[in-house]
């Protein structure tokens, strides 16, 4: 253990960090430096790890996708100012926003060409010029009309196309066509392809996965398997762990990490090495964790939500061992019955290109709870964390949703305040079904900790052709609660509810609620009536508080496709053993 008094902690937002930025200086704070090796390349995959040119190169290329996506996000935000609006205020007064996306960017004879070497020479205050694609755009009217945006400067002369390749969900029609709104001119079609050439993928570092998880998103890689393998066993296996990540997954030097934590207000740091924390008493929960968005492609039925479409299959259950987070807060000084902290704040390793990582937080009462398990893993089924689920450190967070199990753990900070990532403040929370994108209020809801209790039918998937057997049928699936809470029955039904059958529990550990943090998995042997050919079966679930599910999604709908856990319904079609 290292302890730090540490100076000005300031590690680079706004005119901090662009100011580092145009010094050549990299963006990533202490931690992530220590921690992340950097090895991404287009071409060559044979450079040495430490090569210095090589990382220079990485740090100019990271330069360019922080460009980028500081003008797209930040076009992105006026338009988020404007309330979203598709008839986009154009930055030049002649300018309409008619064009349809697929001509974006397109080579126009009609419009001067340029080369690259012009464009990056209209990267003052007074001329800011980008590129798309062969697109070249006068970007200066829109800058000087939009104060605040200082970091659109850095973009200048350089292309916007990087920032797709992290954010593809701000690749829409809106920001496209007020881009081609300023549109000036064009690029040969061998400058466009040169303009990006030399930026690698971020993603292409990323590992490698097993073919049977299903990706809902490639870049960033979000995938959950069919739900038919997810009950074949209790402990979900690493590689078929449904993954979610929202960035680039980051690439751990273990032999340099370093945990670093603080407790504000104190201005001393205590760091810890991966070796160290293994020290720790070793701590070993059953636990599963979930999305959020589970289940959303149900709810989105109802009315389009905004998000990944996720199954049922966006939850898994595994073993996790590693030091609890009180034994550590407490070396680190952090005393149990404070009345300073409210929350732990967890940082990811993971960055967007501005430098912001993950993170996300958790109530203090839960983080020091004797009884609440949280523990900074290190191994997941008895194995290290592979990197798609945190290598080599992640907190388990039991019966807390997914998104604050953070992963890539490089910082934790004590704190009378929430995190005030993206992904605390302004997502993962729940609202009423009559609030939509004009009347959203992010900071009226509570962030999600527990979650609700939820199950899925798992086999048949929705479908599928069953086989009647002596005229019962064979239902399987999952069900789990949040917060500790146990699952104590669940109810299927295949008449629309005027008659449940009650499920058998094929697996269940015995801990007690409310530090019951596993799943079960239940079947039930239906019986059908003769000459059915098609049903409809639902089930739900009862925690040991009593709460059920919802019956329908149409009353709780919310506008992000979370906490989706009315009663799962499967159609069948029936097929009669002779
Ligand atoms: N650092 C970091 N931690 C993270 C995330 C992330 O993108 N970065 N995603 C979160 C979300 S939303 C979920 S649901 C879980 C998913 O964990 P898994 O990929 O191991 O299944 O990780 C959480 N922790
Ligand atoms: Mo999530």
């Amino acid at each position: 253990m290292r302890e730090e008094l540490r100076a000005n902690t300031n590690n680079g937002s706004g005119a901090n960090f662009i100011f580092r930025l145009a010094k050549g200086l990299s963006v990533f704070n202490n931690s992530q430096l220590r921690n992340i090796i950097i090895r991404c390349s287009s071409q060559s995959f044979n450079n040495s790890y430490t090569n210095q040119d090589y990382d220079d190169k990485y740090y100019k290329r990271a330069g360019n996708a922080i460009i980028g996506t500081a003008l797209v996000s930040w076009i992105a935000y006026k338009l988020y100012e404007n309330k979203g609006h598709v008839q986009v205020k154009a930055a030049t007064p002649t300018a309409t926003t008619t064009t349809t996306v697929t001509n974006i960017g397109v080579y126009n004879p009609n419009l001067p060409n340029y080369t690259l070497e012009q464009v990056s020479q209209h990267a003052s205050s007074d001329k800011v010029w980008v590129t798309f694609k062969q697109g070249v755009y006068d970007i200066t009217k829109f800058v000087s009309e939009h104060p605040g945006g200082d970091q659109i400067m850095l973009a200048a002369g350089s292309s916007v196309e990087p920032f797709w390749l992290l954010y593809a969900v701000h690749n829409n029609p809106q920001v496209l066509n007020m881009l081609e709104s300023m549109r000036i001119g064009n690029l040969s079609a061998e400058e466009a392809k040169q303009a990006t050439s030399n930026m690698s993928d971020p993603y292409c570092n990323d590992p490698r996965r097993h073919a049977a998880l299903k990706p809902a998103s490639v870049k960033p890689f979000n995938a959950e398997l069919p739900p038919s393998l997810l009950v074949e066993s209790f402990l979900t296996p690493n590689e078929l762990f449904y993954v979610r990540n929202h960035l680039p997954v980051p690439e751990v030097d273990v032999s340099a990490y370093e945990l670093e934590i603080e407790a504000e207000g104190t201005k001393k740091t205590v760091i810890l090495t991966y070796e160290e924390l293994k020290k720790f008493p070793k701590h070993t929960v059953t636990a599963t964790i979930m999305c959020a968005g589970n289940r959303r492609s149900e709810m989105t039925k109802v009315k389009t939500v905004k998000g990944l479409d996720w199954g049922a299959a966006a939850i898994g259950n595994a073993t996790w061992s590693g030091a609890r987070l009180r034994d550590v807060l407490r070396l680190a000084g952090i005393d149990e019955d404070s009345k300073e902290f409210n929350h732990v704040q967890f940082e990811g390793l993971d960055m967007d290109p501005t430098g912001k990582p993950y993170g996300a937080s958790i109530p203090f009462w839960k983080a020091v709870d004797k009884r609440g398990d949280v523990i900074l893993a290190y191994e997941m089924n008895g194995q290290p964390i592979p990197r798609d689920h945190g290598y080599p450190i992640r907190a388990i967070v039991p019966g807390i949703v997914g998104a604050r199990n953070v992963k890539w753990l490089g910082k934790i900070v004590v704190s009378k305040e929430e995190s005030d990532s993206h992904w605390q403040q302004n997502d993962y929370k729940g609202f009423s079904p009559s609030t939509d994108w004009d009347t959203v209020d992010f900071t009226k809801s509570p962030a999600i900790q527990e979650l609700p209790v939820i199950s899925a039918i798992c086999k048949p998937s929705p479908g599928q052709t069953v086989t009647v057997v002596d005229n019962h049928i064979l239902v399987q699936g999952y069900a789990w609660s949040g917060g500790g809470q146990k699952i104590v029955r669940v109810d299927v039904t295949i008449d629309g509810g005027n008659s449940w059958h009650v499920a058998t529990f094929d697996h269940q550990d015995e801990t007690p609620s409310p530090q019951h943090w596993a799943w079960t998995l239940w079947s039930a042997r239906i019986p059908i009536p003769k000459g059915s050919k098609n049903i409809e079966i639902w089930a739900k679930a009862v925690d040991s508080s009593y709460n059920t599910q919802p019956e329908s999604f149409k009353n709780i709908w919310n506008l992000r496709g979370v906490l989706s856990n009315a009663y799962h319904r499967v159609p069948a079609e029936l097929k009669w053993k002779r």
